[in-house]
């Protein structure tokens, strides 16, 4: 399966919910100021945020249907409409040719897909030539350590770990220093999940931060929060709380092969204008695909290409 019907298969769900909703629209010759409110609490109830929704609305309003409505006229105007919105923000992590390594932190609530992220962005990198290390930041939870060393195995890659219940900055820092040693081309450090209203683990969090800074004042290169694609308007809340503290430099949102939460990208890329990079279409170490706004707004409103 390419990843196009992956991405479409697993939105199909939120797609359904766009689609299904806006249904009543069908056969109208267009989109007229009465149903503009329509419109809108369709694309509000399929997690698309009340700015993205009104801004979508209004550009449907402004499309030029040929003749009235049908179920794939309405789907190209809302991928017309939602590829606007997410192109500025379909950007790749760009490694820097002058940081060796380039640090990518990893950060995010309990669950959301930050370890098997790590791995999949090794395996990436790792299939276009470049050297990886992976940094176990995560000394918290149980079997976490196990867990990347096994995505370490499993991509050929090199497991930077201390033991658990250790200092999670200070493994960073030893990972940098013996990353810079080697010459790698790109570290990834892993860290413990954290609920966003937990203070001490954002302070650790913090601390991670800094100490990262200590080494290199540019790093890290990109602090990437991965969120959880099925949690609908919960992850606006997470971007707010781990940008105070980890200065958030981009998102990667995993979990979108089965989410009928997928309108959360829009409403995510609407308020915060931050960086999509990427998203995860599955466990397996190819399911990360980059994130382009014309394929993202075609899954999610079922259009096929
Ligand atoms: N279907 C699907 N499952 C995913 C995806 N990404 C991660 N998962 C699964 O989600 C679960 C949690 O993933 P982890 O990578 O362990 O998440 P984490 O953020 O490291 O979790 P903690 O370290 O406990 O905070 C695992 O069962 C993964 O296989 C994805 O894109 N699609
Ligand atoms: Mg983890």
């Amino acid at each position: 399966m390419s990843w196009f019907q992956k991405l479409k298969n697993g939105l199909g769900k939120t797609s359904a919910k766009v689609t299904g909703q806006l249904s009543s629209l069908l056969g109208r010759s267009k989109i007229d100021a009465a149903s503009l409110e329509e419109v809108e609490d369709a694309l509000i109830a399929a997690d698309l945020g009340t700015q993205s929704a009104m801004r979508l609305a209004a550009s449907m309003r402004k499309y030029k249907f040929d003749g009235p409505v049908t179920s794939e006229s309405l789907a190209a105007a809302l991928s017309d409409g939602i590829t606007e919105i997410l192109e500025p923000v379909a950007v790749p992590i760009v490694l820097r040719d002058d940081a060796r390594p380039h640090v990518i932190l990893l950060v995010g609530v309990n669950g959301s897909g930050k370890t098997t992220t790590a791995g999949k962005l090794a395996q990436q990198w790792r299939s276009e030539g470049k050297s990886v290390m992976l940094a176990a930041g995560d000394t918290f939870r149980a079997a976490a350590i196990e867990q990347l060393q096994i995505w370490g195995e499993r991509t050929g890659t090199e497991v930077i770990a201390g033991s658990q219940g250790g200092d999670a900055a200070a493994l960073a820092y030893t990972a940098i220093e013996k990353a810079a040693a080697a010459g790698t081309d790109v570290l990834i450090i892993d860290t413990a999940g954290r609920l966003q209203n937990r203070a001490e683990l954002m302070d650790e969090l913090a601390k991670i931060v800094r100490v990262i800074r200590k080494l290199d004042d540019t790093a890290p290169h990109d602090s990437i929060i991965v969120l959880d694609g099925t949690v609908g308007q919960n992850a606006i809340s997470q971007v707010k709380a781990f940008r105070e503290v980890a200065d958030v430099t981009g998102l990667i949102v995993t979990k979108l092969d089965g989410s009928a939460k997928g309108g959360i990208v829009i409403a995510l890329a609407e308020e915060f204008g931050i960086p999509v990079h990427a998203v995860g279409v599955g466990e397996g170490a190819d399911d990360l695909q980059a994130f382009t706004a014309r394929d993202f707004a075609n899954a999610l409103t079922g259009t096929s290409d």
